[in-house]
């Protein structure tokens, strides 16, 4: 590691005075600041950015000394980045992108080139890696972007590479003239037991800075943790460009130190797994269930699964290592529906499983989107009916929105209206209008799900049980009920405008 660049004619005097042993992460905030609930959204739940605490753990390994500031928890993030490119002169920013975030991320490197000339930016995460090239085109403050997984590509960019980028697989570089060039898919991934834990201690108030969703774990301090990378499905709306369809995991044993390391240090009482597919391979899942309880951490679990990576069995063993709550992914209830956008639709073996979770004494939330290719007033309709059938706890009800990489994006125009706003497309907004329907359809739609779902006596009391089964969850309700209140009267008025007005 160097100070300073070897001299030659990439070296300006500016550039000199950089640290090229640092980099400064950003996770931008993806949501626009006019958009509905931004606040409420930060008070609902506030989540780690695992993806850069494991760049920066990785980093670390290398030499190469990584700040992370994380926008979503930190409202002062523009001051912050500020301060820290100031005190720390970063030759490197590196900044995670998702498709609302990457415009952020384009502002935050004009301002970073602003205050300290010459220092590069990286973006990396699920829009750019599903952009590749074209990630960059029009975004000349952009120096490279890093496609799909990124330890080893971010560690040779900074140690050297950058000055020979066309060596390094998995990155988009600019040629002399500017012009984007993508390097081809990396193929030398990393065996995942060999990564540091993620570099929790670098978010800024971890763990008492984030927390999960209210109702959506029973203890606190709580986190998220990843155990897995890549998910061989193929749905119609989902993007695996970033660790593609292969699915690489964590041993039970690492699995387990990582959370006794969470607990011992950061008093972590409760974790969600976020991996696409926790129990895709079912011997890790039952030897890491059986280590916690026999740990005797008292530590509890969240994780999402599909219906065909479980059973009777695994789930008593879940539970008996303390498994809490399990996701499992719906989408619609509309039978004819889901075959169209997912593989092994079987919405009768969805019913059964669910029914098998409850019986082992798991609480189960079900995730599901409005507004897919095909929807219709009748499909919603026939996705209540299912649904509320079902003897679910909890739902997630998504803004479906076709995102770049998704196998349903190339062709989406054909299947309705679809405004091409990155800004917006965070899921909380329709930005696709399905043929034959209207954005007022589905809004009304949408908040009548809701209302339907939270209205039913049964998931009024459930939530009444969380009093006892969630006391940090009530405690915080009360705490922002005002806001919570407020954001239901007229959810426009919680924008969080300053930090877009001060970043520009
Ligand atoms: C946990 C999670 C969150 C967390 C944390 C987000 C984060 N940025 O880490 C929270 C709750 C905040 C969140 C919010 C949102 N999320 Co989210 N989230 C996830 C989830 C389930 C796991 C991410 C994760 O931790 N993966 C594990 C780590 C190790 O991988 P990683 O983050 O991809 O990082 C690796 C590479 O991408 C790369 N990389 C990432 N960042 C960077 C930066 C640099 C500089 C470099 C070089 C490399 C690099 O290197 C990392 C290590 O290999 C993914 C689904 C998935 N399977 O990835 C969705 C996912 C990323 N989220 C998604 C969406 C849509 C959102 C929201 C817009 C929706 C919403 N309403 O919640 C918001 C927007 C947030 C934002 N700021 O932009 C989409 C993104 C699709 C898209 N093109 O935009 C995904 C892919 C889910 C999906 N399939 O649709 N999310």
């Amino acid at each position: 590691m160097h100070d300073s660049p070897d001299a030659g004619s990439m070296a300006s005097p500016a550039r000199c005075r950089l640290r090229f042993d640092r980099i400064l992460l950003v996770h931008p905030l993806g949501y626009r600041a006019d958009a509905a609930s931004s606040d409420i959204a930060r008070l609902a739940g506030i989540m780690p950015p695992i993806g850069l605490a494991s760049l920066a753990a990785w980093l670390e390994t290398k030499g190469i000394e990584a700040t992370i500031i994380d926008a979503y928890a930190r409202p002062d993030a523009p001051d912050l980045i500020r301060e820290r490119l100031l005190a720390d002169r970063p030759a490197f920013m590196g900044m995670s992108c998702t498709t609302s975030g990457f415009l952020d991320a384009v502002r935050l490197s004009a301002v970073a080139k602003a205050i300290l000339p010459g220092i590069q930016t990286v973006v990396g995460g699920a829009h750019v890696s599903a952009l590749k090239t074209s990630a960059l085109d029009g975004f000349p403050d952009i120096d490279f972007a890093v496609v799909g997984e990124g330890e080893n590509t971010l560690a040779k960019l900074i140690d050297g590479g950058w000055e020979q980028p066309a060596a390094i697989p998995g990155l988009v570089y600019r040629e002399k003239d500017g012009a984007p060039r993508y390097t081809g898919p990396l193929t030398d991934l990393i065996e995942l037991d060999t990564l540091p834990f993620p570099a929790y201690d670098k978010l800024p108030g971890y763990p008492d800075a984030y927390r999960l969703p209210i109702f959506n774990y029973p203890r606190a301090p709580n986190t998220s943790c990843v155990s897995s990378r890549g998910c061989p499905y193929a749905c119609s709306y989902c993007d695996r460009s970033v660790f593609g369809r292969s699915f690489r995991f964590n041993s039970a044993e690492y699995m387990l130190a990582m959370v006794r390391n969470l607990h011992e240090r950061f008093g972590v009482r409760h974790i969600n797994f976020c991996d696409d597919q926790f129990t895709f391979h079912r011997k890790r899942v039952e030897t890491f269930a059986r280590g916690l309880a026999e740990s005797g951490l008292g530590i509890s679990f969240n994780c999402a699964a599909r219906a065909e990576h479980l059973d009777e069995d695994l789930l008593r063993t879940m539970k008996a290592g303390g498994c809490w709550m399990i996701s499992m992914g719906v989408e619609t209830g509309d039978p004819e529906l889901l075959a169209r956008h997912r593989n092994h639709a079987d919405l009768d073996r969805l019913h059964d499983c669910i029914a098998a979770i409850k019986r082992a004494g798991i609480r189960v939330k079900g995730l599901l989107m409005m507004g897919l290719p095909g929807e219709t007033t009748d499909s919603i309709q026939r996705s209540m009916d299912y649904v509320f059938r079902l003897p679910i706890d909890d739902i997630s009800l998504t803004k479906f929105t076709p995102f770049p990489g998704s196998p349903v994006y190339s062709g989406i125009h054909e299947h309705g209206d679809f405004t091409e706003d990155w800004e917006r497309m965070d899921c909380m907004n329709f930005q696709f209008i399905p043929t034959g329907m209207t954005r007022e359809q589905l809004e009304k739609l949408h908040q009548s799900f809701y209302r339907k779902h939270f209205l039913r006596p049964r998931i009024m009391w459930d939530y009444t049980t969380m009093i006892w089964r969630s006391p940090d969850s009530w405690r915080r309700f009360w705490t922002n009920a005002g806001s919570f209140l407020r954001f239901a009267r007229n959810p426009r008025r919680l924008a969080h405008a300053a930090y877009r007005d001060e970043i520009g």
